[in-house]
């Protein structure tokens, strides 16, 4: 049986033969490294057939590798397994059909040990069977491809390499570990099992080493042990000179006495790595010197080794290595001298900085002694100015105090003579009153006798005495004034600015105080200002007092003409505020309404005389029990008041009545009042009232009206719609039975059903039936 082909392969260690094995085989036949020592320790044979059949013997051979890197098998013992396997094949006949040398692409330069390798490659093979070659360069997919290329270029290019073997016809392949989809394509990029099979045409050869050895020569004998030796040769002598170089460096290194610590210390530390470089560099010299002499006299005979030489330079090394003991002795004494001397000196600064500590104590201490002195002697100084500062002071404050003293007599004198001076004015400004006063009281009695109806009637009635002589009135009157009453909707209140001193319902004002253009709403703002009342633009303003409505904002009053409205006693303008503190006041204010007929201090104003104004209260309840009233003038009838029209609030209807009638009784005004004429009419509180007509409701002491509160309009109750009742067509029919309603509106009622219906008074005082299914009783 024909035996399988047989195909080494060949490289330096961790180039990835047993990768490449194993991607042929197409399975994990040998053990792939992951260090950095060759992991194939011995030749391993792989057969395996590839895909027409035939047998294929793939050779995994140990990698060579820089013994001086790794503590692994030497390149030597490699080279000895790997001759010792040459040697057994050649032993059975077997040549080879090819020979692949591995080379990792990647790796950025190609040193010493892969050259070594690639030196011993070459030799290995000799000069026939280059046909046989194949120089497989691996890790191109961990290489840029124009760098591997450039790479592979140089391979195959420089004599270092592989130029003697391109020459000879070897061939170059690449591989690397890709995914098959990834793999790139190629003459270059052959596949693995291809390099292999197509090596299988050619004529199988021995190699060069093989024939070596089959003339009996030893491994190192041959061209690629020669090559290796004459490296390891060329490799001792390196590092003895190495060796040499280290030491004289530690030697120098040791000699430099430099005080800095930072220095010393760097350079101790130096010194401590050369040392572990030489003691490294010394353990591979003597590594490499038992390997080259662990085969004993061949490779000596066939290289005269310098053994002399060698025992010469261990003496040496021994010598430097005493030598280098003794310098770091010395050292470590020079430390331990330099340390001492540290601290003798740092005790030496220690007594002395506590000596100086005594002695800055003691200069202290003298310090504060003679600040003391001097602090008592700037205070002895300080006290002194300060008896002197006191005596000065002293003298002038003494004499300030006469001068003021002086100043006060002067004054004093002065204010004697203006006290005279004032006495003196003040006789003359008494005099000249009396003169003024005299002159008044005669034009007011004159006035009086052509124009009665300019003096208030005192008692209401007319036709009484005019104001009387002794009343100190300070009348003034003229078109420079702005003459007007004040009212809230209870009634009349007093002026700030009266007219009179005893009457002072009625204003007056400079007009001048009136800023134009006088129209109502600025002079509404001026009485209020002048007045002290708020909200002046709620107020109304009438003029005439009798007027039905108030007058627009905007409209104009001519405050300058010789007469108009507002410009006399007799046509003074009405102002009607909102104020609620008025309005309380107003109605606190009983006291300060006309008093009875006999208070013959009160003026009241010419329209006195045209007003008598009558009412009795709870008239309609009993027939008979009337009340006295407080304004009662008449002793045969109590029951009877009377009070001004000028007091009735503007505009001037039963309602504004109603309330100055309440107000003057004392009573609030509520839907159980209602004001009557004509002893039974109920008036509604809308009813106009004309005052300057000559009769109205009331003018007549003998049909007075009534002001009546109706005990049975007791309950409250609310209208629930709102219904204008009677309509205009049938008012003849129901008037006045029935009531209109408002929604929602609280009316008094007695709580008795008549003819489907409640009696009831409303807000207005008006009377009527309601139907009970348009209210609600709330008071049960
Ligand atoms: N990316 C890449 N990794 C590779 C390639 N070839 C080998 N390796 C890796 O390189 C390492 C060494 O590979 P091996 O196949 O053990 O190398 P070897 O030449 O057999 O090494 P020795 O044991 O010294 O004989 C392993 O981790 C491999 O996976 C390659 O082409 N590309
Ligand atoms: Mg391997």
């Amino acid at each position: 049986m024909k035996p399988a082909a047989l195909i080494a392969i060949m490289g330096g260690t961790g180039c990835g033969k047993s990768t490449f094995i194993n991607t042929i085989v197409g399975k994990d036949v040998t053990d792939v490294g992951h260090g950095l020592e060759s992991q194939t320790a011995e030749v391993k044979e792989y057969e395996f057939l590839i895909p027409n059949g035939i047998p294929v013997t793939l050779a995994d051979t140990p990698g060579f590798n820089d013994y001086n890197e790794s503590g692994g098998k030497s390149d030597l013992v490699i080279l000895r397994e790997i001759g010792g396997y040459l040697k057994a094949k050649y032993d059975k006949k077997r040549k080879f059909s090819g020979i692949l040398y591995l080379h990792n692409i990647a790796d950025p330069k190609v040193g010493g040990s892969s050259q070594r390798n690639i030196a011993m490659f070459k030799k290995l093979c000799g000069p026939d069977p280059l046909k046989n070659v194949v120089v497989v360069t691996t890790f191109w997919d961990e290489v840029n491809m124009t760098q591997g290329v450039k790479n592979e270029a140089e391979l195959k290019t420089k004599d270092k390499f592989f130029k003697e073997l391109v020459d000879g016809k070897c061939r170059f392949a690449r591989f690397g570990k890709y995914s098959p989809e990834k793999s790139p394509k190629g003459p270059e990029f052959p596949p693995p099992i291809s390099i292999v099979s197509d090596l299988l045409a050619l004529n199988p050869v021995f190699v060069e080493m093989q024939r070596e050895l089959a003339e009996g020569k030893t491994v190192e004998k041959t061209s690629a042990g020669v090559v290796l030796y004459k490296e390891l040769q060329e490799l001792n002598r390196q590092q003895e000179k190495d060796i040499s170089d280290l030491n004289q460096k530690i030697a120098e290194l040791k000699s430099i006495n430099t005080s800095d610590k930072v220095a010393r210390e760097a350079l101790e530390d130096e010194c401590i790595a050369l040392k572990a470089q030489l003691e490294e560099l010394v353990t591979k010299q003597r590594n490499l010197d038992q390997e080259v002499h662990s085969d004993g006299s061949e490779l000596v005979s066939a290289i005269p080794p310098p053994r002399r030489e060698r025992e010469v330079l261990a003496k040496q090394r021994e010598l430097d290595l005493d030598n280098i003991r003794h310098i770091e002795l010395q050292h470590e004494l020079e430390l331990l001298k330099t340390q001492h001397a540290k601290e003798i000196l740092q005790s030496q600064l220690q007594i002395r900085s506590l000596l100086d500590g005594n002695s800055h104590d003691a200069y202290q201490r003298s310090q504060l002694e003679r600040l003391c002195e001097d602090l008592t002697a700037t205070v002895s100084d300080l006290s002194q100015s300060l008896i002197k500062l006191r005596e000065t002071k002293e003298q002038d404050v003494l004499a300030r105090t006469a001068e003021l003293a002086q100043e006060c007599a002067q004054l004093r004198a002065t204010v004697t003579t203006h006290s005279k001076t004032l006495a003196h004015l003040e006789l003359q400004l008494k005099l000249s009153q009396e003169a003024q006063e005299k002159m008044a009281s005669e034009l007011s009695g004159k006035s009086d006798n052509h124009t009665s109806s300019s003096t208030p009637s005192p008692d209401g009635k007319g036709g009484a005495d005019p104001a009387s002589k002794d009343e100190k009135s300070t009348k003034n009157t003229g078109p420079d004034y702005v003459y007007y009453r004040l009212y809230t909707r209870l009634g009349a209140f007093e002026s700030n600015h009266p007219l009179y001193k005893n009457d002072r319902f009625i204003g007056r004002i400079p007009t001048k105080s009136f800023s134009p253009p006088h129209t109502v709403a600025s002079i509404k703002l001026s009485l209020c200002r002048l007045e002290g009342l708020s909200e002046p633009d709620k107020a109304l303003l009438f003029t005439p007092l009798s007027s039905p409505a108030p007058k627009a904002d905007s409209a104009r009053l001519s405050l300058e003409g010789p007469s108009g409205p507002g410009l006399s006693e007799q046509d003074p303008i009405a102002l009607v505020v909102e104020s609620e503190m008025r309005t309380e006041e107003v109605a606190a204010q009983l006291e300060k309404l006309p008093k009875r007929s006999d208070d013959t201090k009160v003026h009241y104003g010419k329209s006195c005389r045209r007003l008598l104004l009558i009412w009795c209260t709870h008239q309609l309840n009993s027939g008979k029990g009337d009340e006295k009233a407080k304004t009662s003038f008449d002793k045969s009838d109590i029951s009877l008041g009377r009070i001004n029209t000028l007091f009735i609030t503007p505009p001037h209807t039963a309602g504004s009545l109603k309330a100055c009638i309440a107000k003057v009784e004392g009573l609030r005004v509520t839907q159980g009042h209602a004001l009557y004429k004509d002893k039974d009419i109920l008036m509604s509180d809308t009813d106009v009232i004309t005052f300057q007509d000559k009769t109205y409701p009331g003018s007549d002491e003998g049909n007075p009206v009534a002001l009546a509160t109706d005990s049975k309009f007791t309950k409250r109750a609310q209208l629930t719609s709102t219904y204008t009742f009677p309509p205009a067509d049938y008012k003849v029919l129901f008037s006045p039975t029935w009531l209109s309603t408002n929604k929602d509106e609280i009316v008094h009622t007695d709580g008795v059903i008549v003819t489907d219906g409640y009696l009831v008074i409303n807000s207005k005082g008006e009377k009527g039936f309601v139907h009970k299914a348009k209210i609600t009783l709330i008071d049960r």
